[in-house]
């Protein structure tokens, strides 16, 4: 049997841990303490990095006590937990946070102002840890510090890469990827802890034997494995003292197999022993929305899933544990499809390791999990090749087979006679090439499936698991998105910040619905005037970061459009350029005098996964025809187009604040919620938008006199699609549309080859509805524009969005994950 092995703590007396004073003096001397004797220099020959680790140091050794705490408290107060599984998070710079949750700003800004430390450039030093793709990973890192927030008993299980996302840079237009190096510079908020390092198994075959009283058991007897290192990272609460854990796993031979093929003295072969197994969290899958089946894919996910398991069952439940009450004590949340083979997992643990019947083992399992699908794409939903999961991991293939056989067998006593459905449910995919339907297994084993948004929610139960809802209609439910405010808003816009503080107080920080007393605001010319200014306050701070990293600066004065998100065909990137390029065809063909053009930047942000040929050619024209329009006094300085690159968490921060209008134009029914929209809301942005994913909502709550609603709903896109879409139709019958297109597959924005595959795939196919919206969408923005002009207007509705965008708080997400989901107390 194969389980992990803990070394024994030893049982010396309890000691609170001792925080270092919160004052100046002590925390000038601490970080002194740090530079000198951690990192090993002088302050006067201390480099920013330096610098920047040791306050990262310091400010960790006051997160730690509050750790240590918070564990202490958690021991003596067992509270259910929860395990959040995620292969993503995409955290954002670490000391910010940090600084602002331990309520150490101003102390720190004082200290270093004593040493004649430069704090902005010493914040700037911090590299991101981009492990997440978009808005799944972001989302994890929202929930994780909601939950610190809230003072709830979670615990975050994810993979240490050592890539995160790529890193975008252009050349020539061109999106090329640069391998992201985020721990070369040193990684001052984690820590290993090796003794707690998972033996995680792979491949080899299964076997019989005869168990107690000669009953017929199987045992996997696997032919490789690799150990899952933690490093834990402290996720701070904010103002309350509380810090949750964050586990990542690192992967690394284990010594078993080095010394093995040491000793057969071939010293090559253990390298690449070592380096095999390092590969499993070397980088991440910078796919989005579209996942590759690939077998390091799959390796991946058993690695964190396994280890994560494994480290709750072995390394924090009590030795003595009865797990038979495992689910009175976790539930593991999974994010998407990626960890759900946490599900077999849990189940060869329960059978062979601790010997349990089938039906308490999955007595126990079946209520240890809840599942989140987060995409309506139905090419998004994982389906692992059979022969693959049965090669790395046959014990848990078996499992699977036997979780459908006994499922197939439920339904068919629900439905006799239905094969049609049998076959639609099964969690194997029959046909050439047998695949395990990764959400129906999730969904099988799972107490409660939840979408991300409400219509998301509806169109799960009545389209991608219609039959599931159909059998086990309780077992759906939704909670729609949030977004930290911390980060989002207090962090990210301090302008912002202070006036909302100076008209309601504080509460709203950790109380977001407080922004509704902001709404009387909206009528007063005063702050109408200060907000607008807090608007401009943070349109400098974005120039002069632009400007740091080489990027265009944008004209003052502009309205500072905004398209921020992965580039996805979905998404419609394509759908706002060819806005663009037909406000611009129509000063150059006299059809629209310049000076009757609304002075707007519009900005893009957006990576593109490396194998998706069409983002790749979408990012690329943009670049194009930025560089064509910016440049074309016919123009006036009217229309600009910014395209900075390697859109991050950290750009994002400085982004969203300037931002006047929010671009959210995905095709009806395919975003499964957006988080960007709410982020974009809560700081003052007007949205421009369909009726998609969350859009819904902030529609909803913000009022249509605050939001610009546009293009075909849901049905209407269903509909059409039935009736049989021809945009080749569309394009000819809508001269400006057509203008747009040809004026790009013309060669007028250079590289005429590739505009023309471009335009040519657009009108032949456009799988995701463009051109049938566009004239919707070029109404719209004419609507936009004329509120533009109207400044009270304008500001009045977006001092709205900020006071009624309060439900969007990642905050009152996590109480409906515990009301809906967990059941788990809050203490
Ligand atoms: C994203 C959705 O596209 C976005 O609408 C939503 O706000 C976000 O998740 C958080 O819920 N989905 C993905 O990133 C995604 O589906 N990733 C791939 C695994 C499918």
């Amino acid at each position: 049997a194969t389980g992990p092995q803990f070394p024994p703590t030893h049982h010396l007396a309890d000691q609170p841990a001792v925080a270092p004073a919160r004052d100046v003096d002590t925390f000038v001397q601490e970080f002194l303490e740090e530079l000198n004797f951690g990192q090993g220099v002088p302050l006067d020959r201390s480099t920013i990095n330096h610098q920047y680790l040791a306050l990262a140091s310091t400010v960790r050794s006051y997160l730690m006590a509050d750790w240590l705490a918070t564990a202490a408290r958690r021991r003596a107060h067992p509270a259910k937990m929860v395990g959040y599984l995620s292969a993503e998070y995409l955290l954002g710079r670490q000391l910010g946070n940090a600084l602002l949750n331990s309520d150490l700003e101003g102390i720190v800004e004082e200290a270093m102002r004593q040493l004649g430390i430069d704090l902005a450039a010493v914040r700037a030093q911090e590299v991101e840890p981009g492990l997440g793709n978009g808005g799944l990973g972001r989302l994890a890192a929202c929930f994780v510090d909601s939950l610190a927030t809230m003072d709830v008993s979670c615990i975050g299980y994810g993979i240490r890469y050592e890539y995160g996302i790529f890193r975008q840079t252009f050349v020539e237009g061109r999106q090329v990827e640069v391998p992201d190096t985020w721990l070369a510079l040193g990684a001052p908020w984690e820590f290993r802890n090796p003794e707690r390092a998972v033996q995680v198994d792979f491949g080899g075959s299964v076997e019989s034997y005869a168990g107690d009283q000669g009953r017929p058991r199987r045992r996997w007897r696997p032919d490789w494995n690799v150990l899952a290192v933690p490093y834990n990272y402290m996720v701070p609460g904010y103002h309350n003292g509380v810090a949750n854990t964050l586990r990542l796993w690192s992967a690394e031979a284990t010594r078993a197999f080095d010394l093995q093929i040491f000793n057969h003295g071939d010293y090559a072969e253990a390298v690449r022993a070592q380096t095999f197994a390092e590969n499993i969290s070397k980088v991440l899958y910078p796919e989005d929305s579209t996942p590759q089946g690939k077998e390091l894919r799959l390796q991946q996910q058993y690695f964190f899933v396994a280890a994560s398991i494994g480290d709750y069952l072995h390394g924090t439940l009590p030795e003595d544990f009865d797990l038979a009450r495992l689910p009175e004590q976790i539930i593991f949340q999974l994010n998407d499809t990626h960890p759900v083979i946490g599900i077999p997992e849990l189940m060869r643990l329960l059978l062979d390791v601790h010997g349990m019947e089938w039906d308490q083992a999955w007595a126990i399992t079946s209520r240890c999990f809840a599942y989140t699908c987060h995409t309506l794409l139905p090419e998004a939903l994982e389906v692992w090749p059979v022969s693959l999961v049965e090669r790395l991991l046959p014990r848990h293939m078996e499992i699977i087979f036997e979780i459908n056989d006994r499922f197939l067998a439920a339904v068919r006593a629900q439905f006799p006679g239905d094969d049609d459905r049998v076959r639609r449910m099964s969690i194997i995919a029959e046909g050439g090439d047998r695949g395990v339907r990764m959400a129906h297994l999730a969904t099988v084993a799972a107490v409660r499936v939840n979408g991300v948004a409400e219509l998301h929610s509806q169109l799960l139960r009545d389209k991608v698991l219609v039959d599931f809802a159909q059998l086990w209609p309780e077992k759906f439910t939704n909670v729609t998105n949030g977004v930290t405010p911390r980060r989002f808003l207090v962090s990210a816009n301090p302008p912002l910040t202070s006036l909302i503080n100076d008209a309601i107080g504080g509460g709203w920080i950790t109380d977001l619905e407080r922004l509704r007393e902001l709404e009387p605001y909206a009528e007063d010319p005063v702050f109408r005037e200060r907000f607008r200014s807090a608007k401009r306050a943070n349109k400098d701070h974005l120039n002069s970061t632009l400007l740091a990293a080489g990027t265009a600066q944008l004209p003052a004065d502009h309205m500072l459009d905004v398209m921020v998100k992965r580039l996805h065909e979905y998404k419609r990137q394509m759908l706002k350029l060819l806005h663009i390029v037909s406000t611009y065809e129509g000063v150059l063909s006299g059809r629209v005098p310049a000076e009757q053009v609304t002075p707007r930047t519009c900005l893009f942000g957006a990576k593109a996964a490396p194998g998706y040929a069409t983002a790749k050619e979408t990012i690329y024209l943009i670049n194009r025809v930025a560089s064509v329009i910016n440049s074309d006094p016919k123009l006036d300085g009217r229309l600009f187009v910014a395209f900075p690159p390697n859109y991050n968490v950290t750009l994002a921060q400085r982004l969203i604040p300037a931002a006047d209008l929010s671009e959210q134009i995905s095709l009806a029914g395919k975003e499964a919620s957006g988080t960007g929209n709410m982020k974009l809301a809560l700081n003052g942005a007007l949205t421009i938008g369909t009726d998609d994913g969350a859009n819904v909502e902030i529609r909803k709550l913000v009022g249509d006199d605050n939001f610009f609603l546009f293009g075909m709903r849901e049905p209407e896109v269903a509909e059409l699609q039935s009736r049989g879409y021809h945009p080749g139709e569309v394009y000819a019958s809508n001269p400006v549309l057509k203008s747009a297109i040809d004026l790009i597959a013309s060669g007028h924005f250079g590289d005429r080859g590739a505009s023309q595959a471009l335009m040519g795939d657009l009108v032949g196919n456009d799988r995701f509805m463009a051109l049938a919206d566009f004239q919707a969408y070029v109404d719209a923005q004419a609507q936009v524009d004329a509120k533009f002009a109207d400044t009270e207007a304008w500001t009045r509705s977006a001092i709205l969005n900020v006071a009624r965008s309060g439900y969007f708080s990642s905050d009152r997400s996590m109480r409906d994950y515990l009301d809906r989901i967990w059941g788990a107390q809050v203490h």
